[in-house]
Order: structure tokens, then C-alpha cells, then sequence
């Protein structure tokens, strides 16, 4: 990895490293949870290095990845540090990864995760903030807050539910069962899954093309989609419809719908296995 973000002494684990790593290659930023020997769980320094990193490369790069280094994505919340807290730092807690989650999905630019092994609790969460998911085979995915008597806090409850139903995450809480990288992606929450040690390069690839979009049509599929979902038919389809004229009148709609019309732009391929 190339450049890391510093963050200040804050941003650092025991040992010295950079909790989270950050590169630019291209247009693409590049992020690491990297606290591998406890398997990148999330403390709070964790969850502002992650903010940090997510604010800069908002700042300079059109699309982002999210990985862990080490054999598994992210054990999810640090256990040690949530068992010291007191209730009103452990509602503070979740309110930060509410605030930071959110500046991943509605943010402006579109962020796939790569995920192996341990997908779980928090690091599940952390995965559905992103738009795309990229799983390795040997992912699994799991929400232990049942056993472990707690409850979701960053943003599972609505994130996760939304993705792969409230029943199915509710069965995942109460069960404490397992989920290979191929049920996951039968249950949706996953769209792509991958041989092991391919998720970061094929999240890298996505990114890439997402990177090439308009920026108002990105803009407009991260802040509308998810806000017409809450709304009703109603007044989604109205919002569709301003959000529509408003991408449509950039210049940049009208050069490449000009492309397309004097045949400069490609077409839609069918799919190669088709
Ligand atoms: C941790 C954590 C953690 C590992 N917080 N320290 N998450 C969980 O309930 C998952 C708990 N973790 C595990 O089930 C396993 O660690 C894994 C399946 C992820 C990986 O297993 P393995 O055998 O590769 O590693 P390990 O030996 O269990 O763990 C290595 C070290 O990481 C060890 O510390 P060490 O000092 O003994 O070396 C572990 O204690 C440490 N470690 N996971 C703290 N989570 C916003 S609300 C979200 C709510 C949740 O996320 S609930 C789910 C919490």
C-alpha cells in the first residue's frame, strides 16, 4: 500500500501502525481496516480513522474501496473497549458510527467493500454502509449480539434489515447462525462472490467503473435511492422525476447522451456467458 492516512497519535494502534490504511490509485481510494491480530474489530479510534479516511477521499477520489487486512474483513465491534463503557458512552458509541456510516452510504461518492472471512456484528454493518458488496468464498457472515447480549448499533437494524429482510436478520440475531458467502449472496447481501484473495481486486475493478459515471447520476443514486425507499409511492415517484431533470440538464448528461447518439459511446453488451 502506497500513501496512509494520518489522522493524528489518535488514528494509530499500540504497535505503532496506521489502524486504517489509505492509497490513491486513480480515481479510486483505497481503505484498509488494519488491525488484523484482533481481527480488525472496530473500537472508537477505529470508527474515526474510518471517518477520517472516508472524508478524504469524499475530498479527492470518485469512488472508494473498504477492506481488512489479515484473513478476515472485520470481527466487528471491539468487545474489550464496549464492555467498559458506561450507558451513556455506549449510546455515544453508536451514535458515532451512525454519523460516520452514513457519511459512507449517503456521502457523493460510491464505496464496494471486499470481505473475507469473519463478516460479523459490526463488520456486517460496516459492509452494508457500502453501495456494493464483494464477497471471497471463504466469507462468513454472522450477527452474534444475541450471545453476546447486545443489540445492533451501527445502523444494522436499518441497513441490514433493508438488504436482506428484518425476518432473515431477525433469524441471524436470534439463531446466532452462520452464513457461507453463497447464501448470502442467495439472501442479497452480497452481489458478488469471489474465488479467496479476489475481493479486493474485483472491488478495485468496480470501483473503477463506478468511478467513470457522472458524478450528479452517483450523487443522485446514493441520496435518492435510499430516501425514496423511505418515502411513499407517491411522493418517491415525484422525487424520481425531479431528480431525473436534474441529471439530465448537466452538461455532462448532454455530452454523453450526445456521444451515444453519434455512436462515439459504447453500447450494453450482452453478458458473455449469455
Ligand atoms: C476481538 C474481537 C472483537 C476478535 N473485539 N477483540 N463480534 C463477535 O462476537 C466476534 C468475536 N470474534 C470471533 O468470533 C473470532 O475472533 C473470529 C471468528 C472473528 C476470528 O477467529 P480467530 O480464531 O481467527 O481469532 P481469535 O483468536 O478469536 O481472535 C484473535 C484476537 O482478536 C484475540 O485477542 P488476543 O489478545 O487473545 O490475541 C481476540 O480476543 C481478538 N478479537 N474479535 C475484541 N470483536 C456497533 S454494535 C456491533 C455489535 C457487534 O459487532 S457484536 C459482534 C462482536
Amino acid at each position: 500500500m502506497g500513501g496512509t492516512e494520518h489522522s493524528g497519535p489518535d488514528a494509530t494502534g499500540a504497535d505503532g501502525d496506521d489502524l486504517v490504511t489509505y492509497d490513491l490509485q486513480g480515481d479510486v481510494a483505497i481503505i484498509g481496516l488494519n488491525r488484523p491480530d484482533k481481527r480488525n474489530a472496530i473500537s472508537d479510534r477505529v470508527v474515526e480513522a474510518i471517518g477520517a479516511a472516508v472524508l478524504r477521499a469524499t475530498d479527492e477520489a470518485k469512488a472508494g474501496v473498504i477492506w481488512g487486512e489479515g484473513t478476515h474483513f472485520c470481527a466487528g465491534l471491539d468487545l474489550g473497549e464496549h464492555s467498559k463503557k458506561s450507558l451513556i458512552d455506549s449510546v455515544k458509541g453508536s451514535r458515532r458510527w451512525h454519523r460516520i456510516f452514513d457519511l459512507i452510504e449517503r456521502g457523493s461518492i460510491p464505496f464496494v467493500s471486499a470481505l473475507q472471512g469473519a463478516v460479523v456484528g459490526g463488520g456486517f454493518e460496516l459492509a452494508a454502509s457500502t453501495h456494493i458488496r464483494v464477497a471471497e468464498e471463504n466469507a462468513f457472515f454472522a450477527l452474534p449480539e444475541g450471545q453476546r447480549g447486545i443489540f445492533v448499533g451501527g445502523g444494522g437494524s436499518v441497513r441490514i434489515a433493508r438488504l436482506i429482510g428484518s425476518g432473515r436478520m431477525g433469524d441471524m440475531m436470534l439463531t446466532g447462525r452462520v452464513l457461507s458467502a453463497q447464501e448470502m449472496e442467495r439472501w442479497g447481501g452480497v452481489s458478488y462472490v469471489v474465488p479467496e484473495g479476489g475481493a479486493k481486486e474485483k472491488a478495485i475493478e468496480l470501483a473503477t467503473q463506478t468511478a467513470t459515471n457522472a458524478e450528479m447520476t452517483n450523487f443522485a443514486i446514493l441520496n435518492a435511492l435510499p430516501r425514496i425507499r423511505d418515502m411513499s409511492s407517491e411522493d418517491g415517484l415525484f422525487t424520481e422525476s425531479l431528480m431525473s431533470a436534474l441529471t439530465t440538464g448537466t452538461p455532462e448528461a448532454e455530452e454523453r447522451l450526445r456521444a451515444f447518439l453519434e455512436k462515439r459511446a459504447a453500447k450494453v453488451a450482452a453478458p458473455k456467458d449469455a
